[in-house]
């Protein structure tokens, strides 16, 4: 394998899957709090209260982070807990707290890699002005991260903005909006927030890097149809290229506006907003990774099992008008409709740094599955199957000359899943509690912590 000494072999989580406590200490609620109060209704599944308890369990679950080897951690800040109304009064709790995870994992030598916002907008700014529908938004992030780098930037090297932009503008209630519209709208304020904190974290000459966070799943076109080749490239150029290339050059390319016209979505420009989104300068990429998807053109429901592309079509993921979603019978699937493709990551990984040339980091990767200790273990051979394919084609990707220097798979612990509470797992590391019952939230080491273990003593080789 052909990872540098210093790569950082690391983990992840967000602040709203695994903190709970989530009114303790002065926070305040957050549009991910209100979601997952309307997934336990409506679906019956855990919601954040108590998560999986990381906000009174962090130092123990630090000590497995040392004795797994870890030596980054990434996780989000919850605005919220700093700023219970998204803006004025600082809630001096939620600071400390943060100063002590991050002192205790720097104790630990593990690196943190924090991200500002991860699907948690202060709900209180959805009432005050619904949120990044409104260019208030915009100053109240950036004095928020103004406020994060102050505190924090001392030890904290490795800064993302938003997770996944494009999934947030995708799902409007993911950022407490109604409409595709106002979400087109977010997203427009959301890139000029993005810039301006990139722009101040570099004035402010801290010693550390930002960047954004993107989620790529790599695209592959059902057929050699020029149509479907040209979709796959298109919609990865909608979801994220674009995105890249509007932090890196400050402007909106031609086909991504043409998109939101054609779908009558396009959203108001200020005048000096072109001047705003200058200058971002992002110090790498970070990739949240799971899967490849095979797309075809959108051809109709009645043609579901008809059409050329290969296997079964998977309608969930379909788009009407947009594009139709197949499943790829070269790679084998988990339990929760994602394969395992690891040449898929090294094709995403290539694709992006050639067009970039910017150091990448992965911030999520992992496999999910539904789970149980059966005397006293959890063996999860899939997962582990999973990330050693992974972390082969990452090697290869090195040697390529892709200038790759953090993995954090999804998740250290298992935490809420962002759509289906406890039922689905993605941790090294097992808690034991169920989407009804909480029981003592026990920490059991899964067969993929011991071999993640061994991989990072052996850096790669496990
Ligand atoms: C990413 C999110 C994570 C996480 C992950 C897995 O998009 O950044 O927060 O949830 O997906 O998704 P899920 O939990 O729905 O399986």
């Amino acid at each position: 394998m052909s990872f540098p000494n210093e790569f950082l072999w690391g983990s992840s989580i967000s602040a709203f899957q695994a903190e709970g406590a989530r009114l303790e200490d002065s926070r305040g609620l957050s549009v991910a709090d209100l979601r997952s109060d309307e997934g336990r209704i409506r679906l019956d599944i855990a919601d954040t209260s108590i998560a999986v308890d990381f906000y009174h369990k962090y130092k123990d679950d630090i000590k497995l982070m040392k004795e797994c080897g870890l030596k980054s951690f990434r996780f989000s800040i919850s605005w919220s807990r700093i700023f219970p109304q998204g803006n004025g009064r600082v809630n001096q709790k939620g600071v400390d707290y943060y100063n002590d995870l991050i002192d205790e994992l720097i104790l630990n030598d593990i690196a943190p890699i924090v991200t500002l916002m991860h699907f948690d907008l202060p709900q209180s700014l959805i009432e005050q002005y619904q949120g990044f529908l409104s260019r208030k938004c915009i100053s109240d992030f950036v004095d928020y991260a103004k406020f994060c780098f102050e505190q924090f930037g001392d030890r904290v090297r490795y800064w993302l903005t938003i997770n996944e932009q494009d999934v947030l503008t995708g799902i409007p209630f993911f950022n407490g909006l109604d409409s595709k519209k106002e979400s087109a709208q977010a997203d427009h304020h959301m890139n000029i927030a993005n810039a301006l904190v990139m722009k101040l974290y570099h004035d402010m000459g801290l010693n550390g890097k930002i960047g954004p966070c993107l989620s790529y799943p790599t695209r592959y076109p059902a057929s050699l149809d020029p149509a479907d080749q040209f979709l796959a490239m298109h919609l990865d150029d909608l979801s994220i290229f674009s995105r890249v290339d509007i932090l890196m050059y400050g402007e909106y390319p031609k086909y991504f506006l043409n998109d939101l016209k054609n779908k009558d979505l396009m959203f108001t420009i200020e005048e000096g907003d072109e001047e705003l989104l200058k200058g971002a300068n992002p110090d790498f990429l970070a990739v949240n990774w799971y899967t490849s998807e095979v797309v075809g053109q959108y051809v109709d429901e009645e043609s579901f099992g008809n059409y050329k592309g290969p296997d079964i079509p998977r309608k969930n993921r379909s788009e009407k008008g947009v594009a139709q979603y197949y499943k790829n019978p070269f790679t084998k699937y988990g339990s929760y409709e994602w394969n395992i493709d690891g040449i898929g990551l090294r094709y995403a990984l290539r694709k992006i740094y050639s067009r970039y040339h910017l150091p990448l980091m992965i911030t999520e990767n992992g496999y999910s599955a539904k789970e149980e200790v059966k005397d006293g273990h959890v063996h999860d051979d899939e997962r582990i199957e999973y990330l050693s394919n992974m972390i082969t084609n990452m090697s290869l990707a090195i040697e390529d000359g892709v200038e790759l220097f953090s993995y954090n798979p999804w998740s250290f612990i298992d935490i809420l899943s962002s759509s289906q509470g406890m039922d689905k797992r993605y941790g090294l590391v097992f808690v034991d509690r169920t989407n009804h019952d909480c029981k003592d939230l026990q920490r059991i080491k899964k067969e993929s912590f011991y071999w993640y273990q061994k991989c990072i003593q052996n850096n790669g080789n496990a």
